[in-house]
């Protein structure tokens, strides 16, 4: 079942955090959102914009009123400053001070395997296969963190049909692209390169699973995965590979970088649980990132599958999640 915009997704505000001084931020922050519904979210980027270089290649895209969540969205500023993407190094500001060396264009992702239509896509006619949409999502990080991010793009599921998968395709495999002329990173062997992830089909295909190509409505910034990448909202962020060049269908669970590198810590299935805690850590709650406090700022509760239940719980009917984590 789809939200609109009246049934906002579950808030992820523990009562139990709220004080005083709390209540009367939130009803700040409430109001401010509301103020943003009334501007749009074109504007609000464009506050949040003012103080920081944004690429500035504006990507036209139309607001999807169904992806619409009650939570702060995360700072231009945070969402691009802060982030894993191993190719560029293992610090969370490693990415933005080196992924100006990637390359974006020309550029192409290659569609293989079971499909009865293979194919090589250039970038731009990729990025003008479906309707360009706006859509605000939670992204929670396995470490522990998490961001509200209003991303650009379109549902997977558009390019999956393009490409008539076979009826034997079962999965779906995604590979970033590993150059080390470029990404100073894949020489550090932290983890399996070409870094690789997968998708069960039905998982490809579920409305949620988005094909990024930008946020705040301009192209990706290279450090978030340009220029293109995976959103898996009800995963870790793991699951939502960066800088595809690969995708390819498969009768096979694809073996990927975070579980090979890792199998005890992290499995296929990484869905957003807090009932299953990391080997080294518990996943019951998160910290926002940017919230006031910084470091200090109180945690908030993880939801089940970060709070798309009402969407993906059913992928899993009958399937022990401890298990399959
Ligand atoms: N190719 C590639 N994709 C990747 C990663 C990476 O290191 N390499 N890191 C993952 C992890 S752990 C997270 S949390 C998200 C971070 O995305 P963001 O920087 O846009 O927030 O990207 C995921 N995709
Ligand atoms: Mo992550």
């Amino acid at each position: 079942m789809k939200k609109d915009a009246k049934t906002p997704y579950q808030s992820t505000i523990d009562p139990s955090s709220i004080t005083p001084k709390k209540v009367f931020e939130q009803r700040r922050q409430l109001i401010q959102m509301a103020a943003v519904g009334a501007l749009g979210l074109s504007d609000m980027s464009f506050f949040s914009r003012q103080a920081f270089a944004s690429n500035g290649t504006k990507l036209p895209s139309k607001k999807n009123p169904s992806y619409f969540l009650p939570d702060k969205i995360t700072s231009y500023k945070d969402i691009t400053m802060y982030n894993n993407f191993y190719e560029f190094g293992t610090d969370k500001s490693d990415p933005a001070r080196y992924a100006h060396t990637l390359k974006t264009r020309p550029w192409t992702v290659s569609v293989e395997g079971l499909v009865k239509k293979p194919k090589e896509w250039d970038i731009d006619s990729l990025l003008k296969l479906a309707a360009m949409e706006e859509r605000v999502y939670r992204f929670r990080c396995v470490e522990g963190w998490s961001m509200v991010i209003p991303w650009n793009g379109y549902a997977l599921s558009h390019l999956i049909k393009a490409c008539q998968p076979l009826g034997s395709a079962k999965y779906v495999e995604f590979v970033s692209l590993a150059d080390p002329k470029q990404m100073p990173g894949v020489n550090n062997s932290v983890l399996n390169w070409p870094y690789t992830e997968g998708l069960r089909l039905d998982e490809a295909m579920n409305p949620l699973t988005l094909l990024s190509f930008g946020l705040y409505g301009e192209i990706l910034p290279n450090q978030n995965g340009a220029p293109v990448r995976l959103v898996v909202p009800w995963k870790y962020g793991f699951k939502s590979a960066k800088s595809i060049v690969k995708i390819r269908f498969t009768d096979k669970e694809p073996a990927t970088s975070w579980k090979i590198s890792a199998p005890y810590e992290y499995g296929f299935y990484s869905n957003v649980n807090p009932d299953v805690n990391h080997p080294r850590w518990s996943q019951a709650t998160e910290r926002r990132i940017g919230s006031e406090g910084g470091l200090f700022a109180p945690k908030v509760k993880t939801l089940p599958f970060n709070g798309y239940a009402e969407e993906v719980a059913h992928l899993y009917k009958g399937m022990d999640l401890r298990k399959f984590y």
